[in-house]
């Protein structure tokens, strides 16, 4: 009861505002940052609730709306794997933060700790959650209201961790749990240390090929950036100009910033003429997202784009090349390597992988559908178009890894082509964020790969030509009245919408479209593709008609 009185009481600070539907969606709540102190704070106490349910492990709050425009914020959960919170808690998730008042509220959330068996007393370990945000001004009174949610659970610990990226803070709460340093600082130790054990191990012949060019580096204006320049001064071999750190004047997401460039295929602001052919890396505004471009020196000002299909294909064939110099059983080499993609994935993409003999699935869109999948895998590499991706290592490999590095160092084979694969798929492990899609990481790992191959960014760009494509957002008035399939590529309601998407696509070649409602806006989707830009943009456009 005294538990009782503690959300009563503080629940009333957070009045729940009217007329707004809160849904978790694709990543958690976003929306509107003057709305969402109450969301917060009720994300605040499931947290504190998710930790007690799981021993009293540290589970993670990020408070940041990503690529969404700086006056929206969002919040989302980490579970204490590092992973996204468990999908079986979303519902609880919704029902809470809609619940119309304090004493909804706490009914709510009695009936729920009762059917999941969570007790408070003195017996147990009291709740521990780590609190991060994005650069966005309303990240920390946000902040503030889901440290009294927390708080409003007895016991309960909430730990402000400052400003970060969203990998930043899976990875760290990943790390806590598992017994390991945690701190920001572990976190570059580990990348800038990883990513110096792949450099070392390039082949001597691979080194010379290319010099060591700048990378340019778009930051959004956000945190990304801003965690780049302290990394960079522990980096050998990389050498970095960031721009768009949001510092300069910037906006946070407006005319830069991964999402802007993948979707408009344009240049960020802070780029033109001048950067020709420069290799270019762009974040966005929570670092989880990662797409490469240039400007090829035949146009001005053109972009030309390397998105997370191609981060995933480049990231397949360095796999790729170290599994097949192990010693392995043919078959299981084979097997051990498998890729998931989304719908909006490039169709040239899927067919360069499968070329490669991946093993290529399919899942919903949102990381968690990605993660999943390929979490099956022994090397399971997952990327959504966007640039949101990472590698995830089976613990049994890791350990057949560290198995296959000691047999063959007794041998004597310390220094052996099998002997430097088996070490760098140990590195790749874990210089790749492990709990979700890092953008840091990602451009380290890239980096490394380039040098080791030798290759340009043109040369990479080159693996496969991008299928046009055209993404489309359409704001109606209920974006819920679009109800897909489960693979999301076919609509089933409204009613005939989908004969009618058939037949706009029949009309191309090698045409393909599907809508699908937003999971973080309020829009509904249109992609398509086809063999020219024109059509592209023109099957897109008559798909939106239909939409409308
Ligand atoms: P929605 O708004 O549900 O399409 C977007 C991205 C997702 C994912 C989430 C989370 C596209 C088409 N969709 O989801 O892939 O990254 O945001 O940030 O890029
Ligand atoms: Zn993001």
């Amino acid at each position: 009861e005294i538990q009782i009185a503690s959300i009563l009481k503080s629940s009333e600070l957070f009045p729940i505002p009217q007329g707004v539907k809160l849904s978790y969606g694709t990543a958690g709540f976003r929306g509107d940052a003057k709305l969402l102190e109450s969301t917060v704070y009720r994300v605040g106490i499931l947290s504190a609730l998710r930790s007690l349910k799981l021993g009293s492990a540290t589970v993670g709050l990020m408070i940041t709306a990503s690529h969404n425009k700086v006056s929206d914020n969002g919040i989302k959960v980490s579970d204490p794997s590092g992973f996204m919170l468990s999908q079986e808690w979303e519902p609880f998730a919704d029902q809470i933060a809609n619940a119309s008042s304090p004493e909804e509220l706490v009914s709510l959330i009695r009936k729920f700790m009762e059917k999941e068996e969570i007790a408070i007393g003195e017996n147990n370990k009291g709740a521990e959650v780590w609190l991060g945000r994005d650069t966005r001004p309303s990240g920390e009174s946000l902040l503030r209201a889901g440290e009294i949610g927390v708080g409003s659970i007895l016991g309960s610990v909430a730990i402000d961790i400052g400003i970060l990226t969203t990998p930043q803070l899976h990875w760290m709460v990943r790390a806590k749990n598992k017994g390991l340093k945690a701190t920001e600082n572990d976190y570059f130790e580990n990348l800038s240390t990883s990513f110096r054990c792949l450099i070392d191990l390039i082949p001597s012949s691979g080194n010379d090929k290319l010099e060591i060019s700048k990378l340019l580096v778009d930051g959004a204006n956000g945190v990304g950036g801003q965690k780049i320049e302290k990394l960079r001064g522990s980096l050998s071999n990389l050498d970095v100009e960031i721009r768009n750190t949001g510092r300069d004047g910037g906006v946070l997401n407006e005319g830069v910033g991964a999402d802007f460039v993948q979707k408009e295929k344009v240049l960020p602001v802070g780029f033109g003429f001048k950067d020709v052919g420069m290799r270019c890396a762009s974040l966005d505004g929570d670092a989880d997202r990662l797409v490469y471009f240039y400007i090829p020196s035949d146009s001005s000002e053109k972009v030309e784009l390397l998105d997370g299909d191609k981060i995933l294909s480049l990231f397949a064939l360095f796999i790729k090349e170290q599994l097949n110099a192990l010693e392995d059983d043919e078959e299981r080499k084979q097997s051990r390597l498998g890729v998931v993609q989304t719908a909006y994935a490039n169709g040239a993409s899927t067919d360069y992988l499968k070329h490669l003999g991946l093993d290529v699935v399919f899942a919903k869109t949102g990381v968690k559908h990605l993660h999943e999948k390929a979490a099956e895998f022994d090397i399971g590499i997952y990327f959504e178009a966007n640039g949101h991706g990472t590698i995830l290592f089976s613990e049994s490999f890791l350990s057949w890894l560290v198995s296959k590095q000691k047999d063959l160092t007794a041998k004597g084979q310390g220094g052996s082509e099998e002997h430097k694969a088996v070490s760098r798929l140990m590195a790749v492990s874990n210089l790749i964020n492990q709990a979700v899609g890092d953008a840091l990481s990602g451009v380290l790992l890239v980096e490394v790969i380039l040098q080791h191959l030798g290759w340009s960014i043109e040369k990479w760009n080159e693996l496969y030509k991008d299928l046009p494509s055209r993404q489309i957002k359409v704001e109606v008035p209920d974006r819920t009245a679009v109800v897909t399939t489960s693979e999301e590529t076919e609509a089933l309601r409204p009613m005939g919408i989908q004969d009618a998407i058939n037949s706009e696509i029949k009309k191309y070649s090698r045409g393909r479209a599907f809508i699908r409602p937003s999971g973080t806006e309020d829009v509904v989707r249109v992609y398509a593709e086809a063999s020219t830009q024109e059509d592209a943009d023109s099957l897109a456009n008559s798909v939106a008609q239909l939409v409308k």
